[in-house]
């Protein structure tokens, strides 16, 4: 089955390449011709994960989902959470969001942090959410060339490496997005059976 990944960031793409089994093809909005940027104008994770998948569903009337994922520090109160992609800036600098986050966390020796992914689908006419988190802290230093965004400064609990250390092998199985997505697998193996 075709089913549409509705997000412009690459890194997203290749990763869920890895993670969906043989039988299905993953299609990014670039794959389909969607070059605009979807607004996400949401207060939270789930609802900018649903505006992003409405918006195929309602332009194209394709099998589709989205995820929204954040980065949440409990020493922030949860931020940048969903402002992680824009956390210093409309710029959406990597670097700049996470000399903010350390400038905000100064002097705290371990901060706690999670990772979540929400993801909203739409499979025929059968909309849903999905969750998937993992906890860890952050470093006051950048580890590692794997993953992306701020991968290189969080250790998943139960590890001594950073995402961006520990590669996309490790990161595929126990990571915010591929818990999600799981979740998501097993949800739509159930509605195509
Ligand atoms: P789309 O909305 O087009 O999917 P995006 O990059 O804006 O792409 P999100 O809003 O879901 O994606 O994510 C916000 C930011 O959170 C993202 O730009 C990264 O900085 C960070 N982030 C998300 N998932 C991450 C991951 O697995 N590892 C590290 N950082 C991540």
């Amino acid at each position: 089955m075709k089913l549409i990944f509705a997000t412009h960031n690459q890194h997203k793409v290749e990763e869920l390449k890895k993670i969906v089994p043989q039988g299905i093809q993953l299609l990014s909005l670039e794959d389909i011709n969607c070059r605009e940027e979807i607004e996400e104008t949401g207060a939270t994770l789930e609802e900018n994960a649903k505006i992003k998948a409405d918006f195929i569903k309602y332009k194209y009337g394709l099998d589709c989902f989205a995820d929204d994922s954040g980065l949440e520090i409990e020493a922030l109160g949860g931020a940048p959470g969903v402002f992680s992609a824009r956390y210093a800036g409309d710029s959406k600098n990597n670097a700049d969001n996470i000399q903010k986050i350390w400038r905000e966390l100064e002097g705290l020796p371990h901060p706690v942090a999670q990772f979540r992914t929400v993801i909203a689908s739409s499979i025929g006419a059968s909309d849903s959410l999905f969750e998937g988190l993992v906890k860890g802290h952050l470093i006051f230093e950048k580890r590692g060339s794997g993953g992306f965004g701020y991968d290189p400064i969080f250790i998943p609990a139960g590890f001594t490496q950073t995402f961006a250390e520990l590669g996309d092998a490790i990161k595929n199985k126990i990571s915010h997005r591929a818990l999600a997505t799981q979740a998501f697998l097993k949800a739509l193996a159930h509605l195509k059976s």
